[in-house]
């Protein structure tokens, strides 16, 4: 949904892109000014029809960007709260800390500090083919939550208090293993470059070798 909403956006831009060169072209060309008379052509104002045709013009197009905008994001922030695994991120200068809940059970947090490398980072382990549950919290500034193989990027954003739908969304599409770069896409000071994470996305037989090591060393 994300990737045609991207595509979609750049084709209607290319498309509008190229009618705007096509009319700046045009115009240069064939209204230039010409060596044989010195008169100004004719000054044409109050044009009622060419003045309502550039407000309706930019207005529809607004409309229909703002209205795949609209329609898609609702779909992709809707929490239904019912994801068997929750991650609690805690954003703060400049890294962050993970604490997952498998089915009600609680795991030990994974936190970090700043690295320059994403390996080096705090890792969050989940599940592929999961609804996974991200509840974002920071204490100190703004941050931003971004895995970019996820296309999808949320702002962390203190003084927001817990329960609260904004600070949740839902990922149900990690369908692929393998660990995947994670980082802080706000400028939220000195280390914010370094404010480096990784999620390693793993089978159903290494996900419950994981979640029994992690609740052991837990107790
Ligand atoms: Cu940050």
């Amino acid at each position: 949904m994300v990737q045609s909403l991207w595509n979609g956006a750049w084709i209607a831009a290319l498309a509008t892109g190229a009618v705007v060169i096509f009319l700046i072209v045009w115009a240069a060309i064939f209204h230039r000014k010409r060596k044989s008379s010195a008169d100004l052509p004719p000054q044409v104002r109050y044009n009622l029809p060419i003045e309502m045709l550039y407000t309706l013009i930019p207005l529809v197009m607004v409309s229909v960007f703002f209205f795949f905008t609209a329609r898609d994001s609702q779909v992709l922030s809707k929490v239904d709260g019912d994801a068997t695994v929750k991650v609690k991120v805690e954003a703060f200068q400049w890294s962050w800390r993970f604490t997952t809940t498998v089915n009600g059970k609680t795991l030990a947090p994974v936190a970090g500090v700043p690295v320059s490398d994403y390996h080096q980072g705090p890792q969050l382990v989940l599940p592929t083919n999961s609804k996974v549950e991200f509840d974002l919290s920071t204490d100190d500034v703004i941050h931003s939550f971004w895995v970019p193989e996820f296309l999808f990027k949320r702002d962390v954003i203190p003084g927001i208090k817990e329960g609260n739908p904004g600070r949740k969304f839902e990922i149900t599409t990690l369908s692929r293993t393998g660990i995947f770069a994670g980082r802080c896409a706000e400028l939220c000071g000195v280390d914010h470059s370094r404010m480096l994470f990784s999620v390693k996305l793993v089978g159903p037989n290494e996900w419950n070798q994981y979640i029994a090591n992690q609740a052991g060393s837990a107790q």
